[in-house]
């Protein structure tokens, strides 16, 4: 038979973005990054999966994201986190995390579908998983290029069926303060919970991720289960997901609620619409001196620009 080109059978902006984004999926082996221990586990089976050292950097085939940027280190990925369950300080977030139970774990799916469903980690191990390489633009104005692995959000949203009055998404992190002691602190709402339209949350750049520099996700980067929205400030990829809903309304997320004149619910990154107490016309890129300026939607309008097409996004921000 005949080899059928891929841009043949999908369609063609699809087709782009999967070749932009995925880079050494080769590398990764379908399932073996979601260990059903809990323990993070290395893609070959010959080495001996080892309580993770946070100084080694694992071993990637990238080593810069489509623009030419370099990753930023195991190290930093991995040691400088937001995280405020934990504790509001990054530095501190490895350390409390370290203990943190991620098996057995759930993410139970429902709402506005037809096909409601739980998924243990076995489940979403059936996703392929692929790596992606993202910038990630907090909106404190620091950044970082991070080698992730994951399946695309739209591949488990389309197993569960929304309906057609299905709007948006909403995703909830696990409440469990004995675990989390950041959550004995009431200045905000928990457990943390963030949203998107049903359009972003089934576009290709959508992803779950499970994994980082073809590793297991840590528990302070969200395992055993993150959402990664690139184009979006780093808020909106909420860690440790136990739970989502399709629903009719857009959902008050933790930061609207915390701070709705400062955090909006689309959150697009945006270099022409500053927070209230500083600009987002540059960032910090952890490991760089120096700053850079900060795109349009990190970089992504190529991809993402028509899901706001006549929008205002500075009301809409
Ligand atoms: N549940 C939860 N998810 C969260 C956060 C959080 O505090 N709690 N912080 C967010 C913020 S502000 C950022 S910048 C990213 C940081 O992800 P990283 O630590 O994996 O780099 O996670 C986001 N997801
Ligand atoms: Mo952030």
């Amino acid at each position: 038979m005949e080899k059928i080109h891929p841009s043949e059978i999908t369609p063609e902006h699809v087709y782009m973005s999967r070749r932009r984004f995925m880079r050494g999926v080769g590398a990764v082996v379908a399932g073996s990054l979601l260990s059903a221990c809990g323990v993070p586990q290395v893609g070959s089976p010959t080495e001996t999966p080892a309580t993770p050292d946070p100084t080694s950097e694992p071993k990637v085939k990238a080593t810069a994201d489509e623009l030419g940027d370099p990753l930023t280190s195991f190290k930093a990925v991995t040691n400088y986190n937001n995280f405020y369950e934990f504790t509001t300080n990054k530095e501190r977030v490895a350390r409390l995390a370290e203990d943190f139970i991620t098996s057995p774990w759930t993410v139970e799916v429902g709402g506005l579908v037809h096909k409601p469903r739980t998924f243990d980690i076995d489940d979403l191990r059936q996703f392929p998983q692929e790596e992606r390489i993202y910038r990630l633009r907090c909106v404190e104005a620091w950044s970082m290029v991070i080698p992730w692995v994951g399946f695309p959000l739209s591949e488990l949203l389309k197993d569960v069926e929304p309906t057609s009055k299905a709007k948006f998404v909403r995703f909830e992190t696990l409440f469990d303060p004995d675990q989390m002691p950041g959550q004995k602190n009431s200045t905000f709402d928990w457990p943390y919970v963030e949203g998107l339209r049903l359009d972003e949350a089934m576009h290709d750049l959508t992803l779950m991720a499970t994994g980082l520099y073809g590793k297991s996700l840590l528990s302070q980067n969200g395992a055993p289960v993150r959402l990664v929205v690139p184009w979006k400030y780093g808020f909106k990829s909420i860690k440790s997901i136990v739970k989502i809903d399709l629903v009719e309304e857009m959902p008050m997320s933790l930061w609207m609620a915390a701070a709705p004149q400062e955090y909006g619910f689309y959150a697009n990154v945006n270099p022409s619409v500053s927070h209230p107490r500083w600009s987002q016309t540059s960032e910090r890129r952890i490991g760089e001196s120096g700053r850079r300026e900060t795109l349009m939607f990190n970089g992504y309008g190529e991809e993402v620009a028509g899901l706001y097409a006549g929008m205002d996004l500075k009301k809409n921000f």
